[in-house]
C-alpha cells in the first residue's frame, strides 16, 4: 500500500493579522512544494500539497511523512505543524531557507533536516525513511543541482486558489553578491546556474493560460542562455515576467528581445536612492547605475517596472521616505514592492548587525520585512516603520496612482492595474473565498494589460513599440502581477 507524504506551506505569522493582504499569498501556488513532489515516486507515495495561505492544512486520514517548507516569517507557524504530525506519529522532514540558515534551531522540530536544495538529497531522504534510518542533517548539493529540477507536479496545487499557476524557474542563485540577500547565504556567494533549456521547453509545453511567472532570482543575468529561452518562448502566446538586476538597462536591444518573447514586467531591486548605501552592502550593480536613464531605457522598451525599495540602510535618515516616494512619482514607477531592510541569518548583514549588538531581538515572525527588528543608524525603529507604512500609503495614494500614470500611454489602463491590486482588497477577499480566482485572470488579461509605460513625448518610441508585431504579442497576451 502506497504511504502518504503531506507537504506544507505554512502560513506567514501575520496572515492571523488584520492587515493581512490576502490577495499577496493567493498569487502563485508553493512551487518548492510541487517541485519536491515531481522528485517523489508516484508509485510509492499518495502526495498531498497543503499551503496554508489558501486552504486548512488539516487532513484526517493518516499521514507518514510531514514535508514542511520553512520561510523565516514562518519558522514558529512550522515548528506548531511539526509537533502536532509528530504527537499523531508521522515523521517531520523540514527544508527551505530558513532550515538551510538554521538547522540546528529546525532539527529540535524535525526527524530530518535538509540544508540546501532538495534535489541530490530528497530521494536518499525517502529511503532512509523506509529503513527506518532517517538521519538528522542532509545537505543538498548546489551545483549541479539546476540540471536535476523535476517538473513541479503542478497537478497536486488547489486549482481554484492562485491568480497564476505557471510559475517557473530557468536558474538559481545569481551572479553578483549583495550583503543583504538571501543568496549567499542559501546558494553560496559564488554559485549561478541554469536550467537545460529542453526542461523549461517542457513546462512551457504545458502553459494553458498563457501566462507565466519565472521566479528567478534575476532572469536576465545570462545573455546567450535567455536568448536561447526568448527564441523557446516565441510564437506560444505567453506573457511573461519575472526579476532582473538594473544592468539590464545597459542594452535596450536584449530588452527588446525580451518584449518581443513576450516579457510584459520586470521587478528590479533599486533598493536605495543612496549610492554610498548601495556601497556599503556590496549591491555594486546598482552603484554604478544612474537609475533615472535605467528606468528611461527600460520603460521605453515597453516593460513595465515593478520597482523594489528597502529602507534602514545605515545611510538613509528621516528623509529617504520621501525622496523615494517623489522619486518613483517623478520617474512613473508602475508600482513599488517598498520593505524594511531585515537581517535575515546567514547574511553578511545578519553577522555585522549581530556582532555590533543592533539586532533588537530575534523574533523571527517579525523578520517579514514590515518590521525594524534592528537598531537604524540614523533613526529610530519607530521612525523606521512609521516612514515605511506611510511610504506605502502614499505611493499607492490615488494622488499619486494618477501623477504616476499621467502623460504616460495606457494610462487609464496603469490607474486600473494600480487600483485593482491595491485598492480593492474586499473584492479580492471575496472572489478568493468564492474560489473565482480563475475567472478574476480572465479579467486581468483582458482588461488591465497596458500595452507600454513610454511617456506621451517620447512619440517616437511609441512607435516603435506599436509596430504589428508587438501589437499582435498585446492583443494575444495578458495582466501582469
Ligand atoms: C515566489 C516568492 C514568494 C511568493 C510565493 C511563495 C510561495 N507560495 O511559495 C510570495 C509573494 C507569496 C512570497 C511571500 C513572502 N516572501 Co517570498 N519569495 C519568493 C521567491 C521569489 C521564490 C520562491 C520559490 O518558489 N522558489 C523556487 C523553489 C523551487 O525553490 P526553493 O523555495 O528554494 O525550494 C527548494 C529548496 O529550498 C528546498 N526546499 C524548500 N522547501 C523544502 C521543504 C522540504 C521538506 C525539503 C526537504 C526541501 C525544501 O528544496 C526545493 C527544491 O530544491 C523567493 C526568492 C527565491 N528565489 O527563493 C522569495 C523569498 C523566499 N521570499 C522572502 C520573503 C522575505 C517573503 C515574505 C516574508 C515577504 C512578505 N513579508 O510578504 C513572504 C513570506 C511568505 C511565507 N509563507 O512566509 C525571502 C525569504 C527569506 C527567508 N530566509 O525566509 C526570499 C528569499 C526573498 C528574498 N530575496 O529575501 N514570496
Ligand atoms: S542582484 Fe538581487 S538577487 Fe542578485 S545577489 Fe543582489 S539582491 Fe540578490
Amino acid at each position: 500500500m502506497k504511504k502518504t507524504i503531506l507537504f506544507i506551506l505554512p502560513a506567514l505569522t501575520s496572515s492571523q493579522t488584520k492587515g493581512y493582504r490576502k490577495i499577496k499569498y493567493s498569487r502563485f501556488p508553493p512551487l518548492s512544494l510541487l517541485t519536491l513532489a515531481g522528485m517523489t515516486p508516484d508509485d510509492k507515495y499518495k502526495m498531498i500539497v497543503r499551503d496554508e495561505h489558501v486552504e486548512s492544512s488539516d487532513v484526517d486520514e493518516h499521514v507518514d511523512i510531514v514535508a514542511i517548507q520553512t520561510y523565516i516569517s514562518s519558522a514558529y507557524r512550522a515548528y506548531e505543524l511539526a509537533e502536532k504530525y509528530r504527537r499523531r506519529g508521522a515523521k517531520i522532514i523540514m527544508g527551505g531557507l530558513h532550515a538551510t540558515s538554521l538547522p540546528h534551531e529546525a532539527a529540535q522540530y524535525a526527524d530530518a533536516v535538509c540544508i540546501g536544495p532538495a534535489e541530490t538529497v530528497w530521494n536518499k531522504i525517502l529511503d532512509d525513511f523506509e529503513k527506518d534510518k532517517l538521519c538528522q542533517f542532509y545537505q543538498g548539493e548546489c551545483i549541479g543541482s539546476a540540471a536535476l529540477v523535476p517538473k513541479p507536479r503542478r497537478d497536486l496545487m488547489n486549482p481554484n486558489a492562485y491568480l497564476l499557476r505557471n510559475t517557473i524557474v530557468t536558474s538559481r542563485g545569481c551572479p553578483h553578491h549583495c550583503d543583504f540577500c538571501y543568496k549567499s547565504a542559501f546558494w553560496g556567494k559564488h554559485y549561478y546556474e541554469t536550467r537545460p533549456i529542453s526542461k523549461i521547453e517542457e513546462e512551457l509545453a504545458e502553459v494553458d493560460d498563457g501566462l507565466v511567472f519565472f521566479l528567478d532570482d534575476n532572469l536576465l543575468a545570462n545573455k546567450s542562455y535567455c536568448r536561447q529561452l526568448f527564441n523557446t518562448l516565441k510564437g506560444r502566446g505567453i506573457t511573461w515576467q519575472s526579476a532582473a538586476s538594473l544592468d539590464v538597462a545597459k542594452d535596450p536591444q536584449y530588452l527588446k528581445e525580451a518584449y518581443d518573447s513576450g516579457c510584459r514586467s520586470l521587478f528590479i531591486g533599486f533598493e536605495s536612492l543612496s549610492t554610498e548605501s548601495m556601497k556599503s552592502v556590496n549591491k555594486n550593480v546598482n552603484a554604478v547605475t544612474d537609475y533615472k536613464e535605467a528606468i528611461k531605457v527600460i520603460h521605453a522598451s515597453g516593460i513595465m517596472i515593478n520597482s523594489s525599495f528597502v529602507f534602514g540602510f545605515d545611510n538613509d535618515g528621516p528623509d529617504i521616505f520621501d525622496r523615494t516616494i517623489e522619486f518613483g512619482i517623478k520617474n512613473k514607477l508602475e508600482t513599488a514592492s517598498l520593505h524594511i531592510l531585515t537581517p535575515l541569518p546567514g547574511t553578511q548583514v545578519f553577522t555585522q548587525m549581530e556582532s555590533a549588538g543592533r539586532l533588537l531581538h530575534k523574533n523571527w515572525s517579525l523578520y517579514d520585512v514590515y518590521h525594524a527588528v534592528f537598531q537604524p543608524k540614523r533613526m529610530t525603529p519607530q521612525e523606521l516603520e512609521e516612514g515605511h507604512q506611510r511610504t506605502i500609503k502614499e505611493f499607492y495614494s490615488y494622488g499619486s496612482i494618477i501623477s504616476r500614470a499621467l502623460g504616460t500611454d495606457g494610462a487609464l489602463k496603469r490607474m486600473a492595474y494600480n487600483i485593482g491590486l491595491w485598492k480593492v482588497d474586499p473584492i479580492w477577499r471575496a472572489i478568493i473565498k468564492f474560489g473565482l480566482m480563475p475567472h478574476a485572470k480572465e479579467i486581468l488579461r483582458g482588461r488591465l494589460l497596458y500595452k507600454n509605460s513610454v511617456p506621451k513625448e517620447k512619440a517616437d518610441i511609441s512607435d516603435r513599440i506599436l509596430s504589428p508585431n508587438r501589437l499582435q504579442n498585446y492583443n494575444n497576451s495578458a495582466a501582469t502581477v
